[in-house]
C-alpha cells in the first residue's frame, strides 16, 4: 500500500504542501475552554455594535455564518451562538508551535498567515519520499502538540496544494497528482482560484464563465483580449499552472495590488471604482494576515510609460477598506495627473507592515469592535 503511493509520486516535479488550520481562532477557544466544544462559537467584534466575524466554529458555519460578516448578522442567524473577542496573543503563541513543527520537516516553509503555510518537501529532513506520509506525520504532530486539527493539501505546486487543502476541510488530507489536475480544474468554480474576488467573478460571469473550463475552453487569446495581463495569469491558474517557489522567511512587508489595463484609461468613475476594489482587497488581506501598516502608496503608470508614486503615512493603521480608499482617492485626484493623462497601470499598497498588536486601540478595531 505504502509502496504504491511512493511509486506514484516519484515522477512529481516538486512536492508541495499547503497546511491550513481548521477554524483556527474558534478552535483555539474551544480547546482552551472545553465547555465551548460542540457549540456554535463566533470569534470577532461586538455583536451588538459594528463588530465583524473573524471566524467561527464549524458548528456555527451550519447557520451560514462566515468570516467578515457583520457580527450582528451572525447573531440574528444564530442567537444561541457564543461570541468571543479575539485573543491574538494566544493564537500567535499556538501559531509559533505549529510553524516549528513544519520546520522540523523542511526549512522551506512560507508562512502566509498565523494559521497557514506552504512547505516545499521535495527534499525533507526525514528523507521521506512520500509527500502524503509527510503530511500525515505533520497532522499527527500538530494534533499531539496543540490538540487542534489542520487540513493538508498535497500537490506539485503552490496553487494546487492550496486548492487541495480547502477541498477536504476540516481535518483533511487531499492529494492532487499530475494525473488529477485536468479533471479537478475542469469543474472547479473560477472564484475558488486565489485572487479571483467578487469583482473579477462578476466580470467573468458577463461572459458566462463560472468554472475554470468555461475560461480555458475559450482559449488564451480570449483571456488576454478581454482581461489583459490578468487574463493571462488567470488562464494559467485555471489549468493548474503556478511557477511560484516556496519562499521561506518572514511574511511580506507589504500588501499590494496592481493592474495593467488593456486600454489607456481617463475615466474618473472607472479609476475610482478600481481603487475602491483594491482598497477592500488589501484590507481583507491585512485582516487575514493579522498585519497592520500605516503607509499607503499609490502607483500610476501613464500611457507614455512614465510612472508616478505617491505615499501618505497615517498616524494609525487604517481601520477599514473605506479609510484606505479615502486616502488613495485623494492622492489620485490631487497629487497625480489622473483623469487628464491616460493611465495604463494603477496600483495600491500598504507598506511597513507589522504584526497587528493590541496595544493600540485603533489597531484592535481592525479585527473587531468598530471595523466597518
Ligand atoms: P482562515 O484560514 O481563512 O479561516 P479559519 O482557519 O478560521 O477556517 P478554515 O481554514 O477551517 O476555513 O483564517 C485563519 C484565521 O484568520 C481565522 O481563524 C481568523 C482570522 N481571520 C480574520 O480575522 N478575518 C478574516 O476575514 C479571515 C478570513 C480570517
Ligand atoms: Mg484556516
Amino acid at each position: 500500500m505504502k509502496k504504491e503511493k511512493k511509486a506514484k509520486t516519484d515522477h512529481w516535479p516538486a512536492k508541495i504542501l499547503h497546511m491550513d488550520m481548521d477554524a483556527f481562532f474558534a478552535a483555539v477557544e474551544q480547546k482552551d475552554n472545553p465547555e465551548l466544544r460542540g457549540l456554535p462559537v463566533i470569534v470577532g467584534g461586538d455583536p451588538y455594535g459594528r463588530g465583524v466575524v473573524s471566524t467561527c466554529s464549524y458548528e456555527a458555519r451550519k447557520f451560514g455564518i462566515r468570516s467578515a460578516m457583520p457580527a450582528a448578522e451572525a447573531r440574528k442567524r444564530c442567537p444561541e451562538a457564543v461570541f468571543i473577542r479575539p485573543r491574538i496573543e494566544r493564537y500567535r503563541e499556538i501559531s509559533k508551535k505549529v510553524m516549528a513543527i513544519f520546520r522540523q520537516h523542511t526549512e522551506l516553509v512560507e508562512a502566509v498567515s498565523l494559521d497557514e503555510a506552504y512547505l516545499d518537501i521535495t527534499h525533507n529532513r526525514l528523507n521521506v519520499d512520500d509527500p502524503v506520509m509527510v503530511a500525515s506525520l505533520i497532522k499527527q504532530s500538530i494534533h499531539a502538540v496543540t490538540g487542534l486539527t489542520v487540513s493538508a493539501g498535497v500537490s506539485i505546486n503552490m496553487l494546487l496544494a492550496k486548492l487541495a487543502s480547502d477541498m477536504d476541510k476540516p481535518d483533511g488530507l487531499k492529494v492532487i497528482g499530475p494525473e488529477d489536475i485536468e479533471s479537478i480544474m475542469e469543474s472547479l468554480a473560477i472564484r475558488k482560484i486565489p485572487g479571483v474576488g467578487p469583482v473579477t467573478e462578476k466580470a467573468l460571469l458577463k461572459y458566462g464563465i463560472k468554472t475554470c473550463s468555461d475560461l480555458t475552453s475559450r482559449g488564451l487569446d480570449f483571456a488576454i483580449r478581454n482581461f489583459g495581463k490578468n487574463g493571462e495569469s488567470l488562464f494559467r491558474k485555471a489549468i493548474g499552472q503556478d511557477s511560484r517557489q516556496v519562499e521561506p522567511g518572514g511574511e511580506r512587508k507589504q500588501c499590494s495590488t496592481e493592474e495593467t489595463f488593456d486600454r489607456d484609461i481617463t475615466s474618473k468613475e472607472f479609476l475610482l471604482s478600481k481603487l475602491k476594489e483594491y482598497s477592500d482587497e488589501i484590507f481583507y488581506d491585512l485582516q487575514k494576515k493579522q498585519r497592520a501598516g500605516k503607509t499607503i502608496t499609490l502607483k500610476v503608470k501613464y500611457h507614455d510609460f512614465k510612472i508616478e508614486t505617491r505615499s501618505k503615512t497615517l498616524h494609525t493603521p487604517p481601520a477599514s477598506g473605506a479609510v484606505i480608499y479615502k486616502v488613495a482617492s485623494e492622492m489620485l485626484e490631487r497629487r497625480t495627473l489622473a483623469f487628464k493623462k491616460p493611465i495604463r497601470l494603477l496600483g495600491l499598497g500598504i507598506q511597513g507592515l507589522q504584526e497587528a498588536g493590541s496595544q493600540d486601540p485603533l489597531q484592535r478595531d481592525l479585527f473587531g469592535e468598530n471595523a466597518i
